[in-house]
């Protein structure tokens, strides 16, 4: 994809340059936002030339303060990564999908979370939860180390997944999350229903993969990297089982049928889509997780 040098990071550049971040530092961090390295140089180049220019003789740059840590802050995200996304640019109320209208509860913008109601009905839910529970394991994470799977401590639940259009009811499911999150069918991973008994959780994680680990390639050679996330509610647990967002002090309350989407542009911990299930305090919770990849997942 061609990246286009946009007034927003000339800014930023000038900003980071000014706060007395060395070239090398703020070519890092743009890197780290995903722009390519020669674009970035490019930007940084001209950007500092003409910056310099317009400045009057005898005015410098700031040196780094002492002790300072020689990191520039978050680049602005490449322009144009397209993300699913939920369009509330009318604040609507209720959003028609067609074969059934859903409620839009709460939204916010950084990081992009919307809770919708009614996004599946309570034979859905109990359909979904009782065609996956013969085939539930102890959950496998994926693991970035190598790109296989792995038993993993943070995540105490049990789960399967369905094929993408394993049954009906899994592609009915699947099209209405299309057109809520106006993603394609193809770009999704298969449905994974999880299960947590009173007192499982899942510790806060990112859904994206970690560009830093060396595993990453393999996995995102299907479909690219994970850009959104539905998780939808399949029962009320007696205490407890919400979904958190630490880095804000959001708590998703577990309604039967109601689901969050939030999404990311970039796989970096800026997006602030840190988000875990908190334990079950009583009764057990159900989950099915829809996973949004950036390209077709075959
Ligand atoms: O079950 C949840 O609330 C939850 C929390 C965090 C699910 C996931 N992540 C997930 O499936 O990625
Ligand atoms: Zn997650």
């Amino acid at each position: 994809m061609s990246q286009t040098i946009t007034p927003e990071l000339r800014q930023w550049i000038v900003a980071q340059a000014q706060a007395g971040f060395s070239p090398e530092a703020v070519l890092e961090a743009m890197k780290a936002a995903g722009w390519a390295e020669a674009v970035a140089m490019e930007a940084l180049e001209n950007t500092l030339k003409q910056h310099l220019q317009s400045i009057s003789a005898g005015q410098t740059l700031k040196p780094l303060p002492a002790g300072a840590v020689a990191s520039a802050g978050s680049a602005p995200a490449q322009a144009g990564t397209p993300v699913p996304e939920i369009d509330l640019s009318a604040a609507p109320r209720e959003i028609d999908l067609g074969d059934r209208t859903v409620r839009v509860l709460a939204a916010l913008r950084t990081p992009r979370v919307v809770v919708i109601g009614g996004l599946l009905s309570e034979d859905e839910c109990e359909g979904l939860i009782e065609l996956a529970r013969p085939h539930l394991a102890r959950s496998l994470t994926v693991q970035a180390t190598s790109g296989g799977e792995e038993l993993n401590p943070a995540r105490t639940s049990s789960g399967m997944f369905f094929n993408r259009g394993a049954n009906p009811l899994v592609s009915t499911i699947e099209a209405r999350i299309a057109r809520l999150v106006n993603w394609p069918v193809t770009h999704g991973e298969g449905l994974q229903v999880l299960n947590y008994r009173q007192g499982a959780e899942y510790k806060p994680h990112y859904d994206y993969f970690d560009p830093a680990q060396p595993g990453t390639p393999t996995i995102l050679q299907r479909g690219g990297q994970r850009v959104g996330t539905v998780v939808m509610y399949l029962n009320a647990p007696g205490q407890g089982g919400g979904t958190t967002f630490p880095d804000v002090g959001l708590e998703v309350a577990p309604q039967p049928g109601h689901a969050v989407f939030f999404s990311y542009a970039r796989p970096h911990p800026d997006t602030r889509t840190l988000h875990g299930g908190a334990p079950v305090l009583a009764g057990e919770k159900w989950v099915a997780t829809k996973w949004l990849r950036e390209g077709e997942f075959r």
